[in-house]
């Protein structure tokens, strides 16, 4: 693995981008090898404002804690990194699923990806005033159910999650909740509105 400033900047690298900083970050200040939720909240959180960043380095550090002893190790972190790196669509949608099911209980309800969704949206802000129409963290969320709840029992499998989300590009790159890309404008006209 290179620098991370000679990563390849194609769409979504950003936040991979970032990621592997933090890592090096990590590395200077943890000489344990270990890392903290509360040092990770620490690092993520770095020269943001509110509490929205801090909600979702909890669950994207959730998601990298496998064993949910509260600590993850360097392992687990480049383990994590190098998936979003070079795994295949699957392989990061599966990650992805982890990221929105909070109570790990292997599906995702509404609430848990509404939850998701508002934090990256407060994050985003900035980017989306600029466009017309944005919608909103539920009106994206509804989307999202509406096109991947195929049995309609208001939870999403993991199954329905990756079907879902290879079938349609807007939702895969709402799914992978990259605050860089994340895409709150509207669907140019033409597209089928839920
Ligand atoms: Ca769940
Ligand atoms: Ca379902």
């Amino acid at each position: 693995m290179g620098r991370a400033a000679s990563l390849p900047c194609r769409r979504g690298t950003t936040y991979v981008t970032e990621l592997y900083e933090w890592l090096r970050t990590f590395m200077n200040e943890c000489p344990s090898g270990l890392i903290t939720l509360h040092e990770f909240r620490r690092h993520f959180c770095k020269g943001t404002v509110g509490n929205e960043s801090a909600e979702y380095a909890e669950q994207i550090f959730r998601t990298l804690d496998n064993n949910g002893d509260g600590v993850v190790d360097f392992r687990e972190y480049v383990k994590a990194i190098s998936m979003l790196i070079e795994g295949t669509p699957v392989e990061k949608l599966r990650w992805s699923f982890k990221l929105y099911d909070k109570d790990k209980d292997g599906a995702i309800s509404r609430r848990e990806m509404l939850e998701i969704m508002q934090a990256v949206y407060k994050m985003s802000v900035a980017a989306s005033l600029t466009k017309p129409n944005p919608l909103t963290a539920e009106e994206c969320t509804n989307r999202i159910f509406a096109r991947l709840d195929k049995d309609n029992n208001a939870i999403i499998s993991l199954e329905e999650f990756i079907e879902g989300a290879l079938d349609d590009e807007w939702i895969r790159e709402m799914l992978e909740c990259d605050p860089n890309t994340v895409k709150v404008e509207r669907p140019p006209k033409g597209h089928i509105l839920l």
